[in-house]
């Protein structure tokens, strides 16, 4: 039986060593600036990330292996999980773009999972708020299952119909977040972030899992399932600043067909 009552769960401090911030790397050295892509949001803004499917030999790895994640994963979703995605959200500082409402299973219900036995743990590297655009959340609104889903921009975006009702009856939540904070939520919370009209960059790390006995049956960008090592605590420490393994399979935008992304030009 699929575990879903308190999926939903903001952890304080889950990385007592902020692993960076924004500010603090040299980026272009590492393949997550030259690797990013835009999404349009609905109101001609660009949301960037960078996306990549397996677990890799660098310190973001080692959090998407780390027990204290994948083991709550595990509670939540009742069983074991692979990784199923990573991706770093590039939210700048006055440009970054928004989400719109979506359920991340209506992503992924394209990308030919059958069950909704997947979610998403959220860390936040720079302090989150709701000036720089912070994650917003529907309380409890996994429990209404999969909403349809069209395009909204590039993005895949949840019926507004859906939306706008379901916002009139449940608690909207900031996920304001200081680094280091993880926030593990069920593939069919709805959520969105506004755009970043502010200073202040909102960097998130997101890794997603997807159950075991879930294995899409069908071929896309994400992957089926792989068997997931867990490394030890230490691992994440032990990278230092190894920001990005050389060997790191980054998404490209033309091989996700749930959303249009657009290559960002150097
Ligand atoms: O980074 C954000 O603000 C939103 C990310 C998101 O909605 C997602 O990855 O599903």
């Amino acid at each position: 039986m699929e575990k879903t009552e308190s999926v939903t769960t903001m952890v304080g401090d889950v990385f007592s060593v902020q692993v960076h911030t924004s500010t603090t790397i040299v980026w272009p050295t590492t393949g997550l600036v030259e690797n990013a892509f835009d999404v349009a949001d609905a109101q001609g803004g660009k949301s960037r990330l960078t996306g990549w499917s397996h677990i890799s030999d660098d310190v973001y790895g080692m959090v998407a292996a780390a027990p204290r994640v994948v083991d709550r994963m595990e509670g939540f979703l009742g069983g074991e999980v692979y990784h199923y995605n990573s991706k770093m959200m590039l939210k700048e500082p006055r440009v970054g773009g928004a989400w719109e409402w979506h359920q991340d299973y209506g992503y992924w219900y394209q990308t030919g999972c059958l069950y909704p036995y997947m979610a998403s743990c959220m860390i936040a590297l720079d302090r989150a708020t709701k000036e720089n655009g912070c994650l917003q959340i529907l309380k409890a609104s996994h429990h209404m299952g999969r909403i349809e889903h069209g395009r909204f921009g590039g993005q895949t975006g949840a019926d507004p119909e859906r939306v706008t009702a379901a916002l009139e009856r449940l608690e909207l939540v900031y996920c304001e977040m200081e680094p280091g904070t993880a926030l593990f939520f069920h593939a069919n919370l709805l959520h969105m972030s506004a755009q970043n009209r502010s200073d202040k960059p909102r960097w998130s790390f997101i890794c997603s899992y997807n159950a075991a006995r879930n294995n899409p049956y069908k071929d896309s960008h994400n992957p089926r399932y792989t068997p997931l090592k867990k490394v030890d605590d230490g691992a994440i420490l032990r990278m230092g600043l190894k920001i990005s393994s050389p060997d790191k399979v980054f998404v490209q935008p033309e091989d996700d067909k749930t959303a249009v992304g657009e290559r960002v030009k150097a």
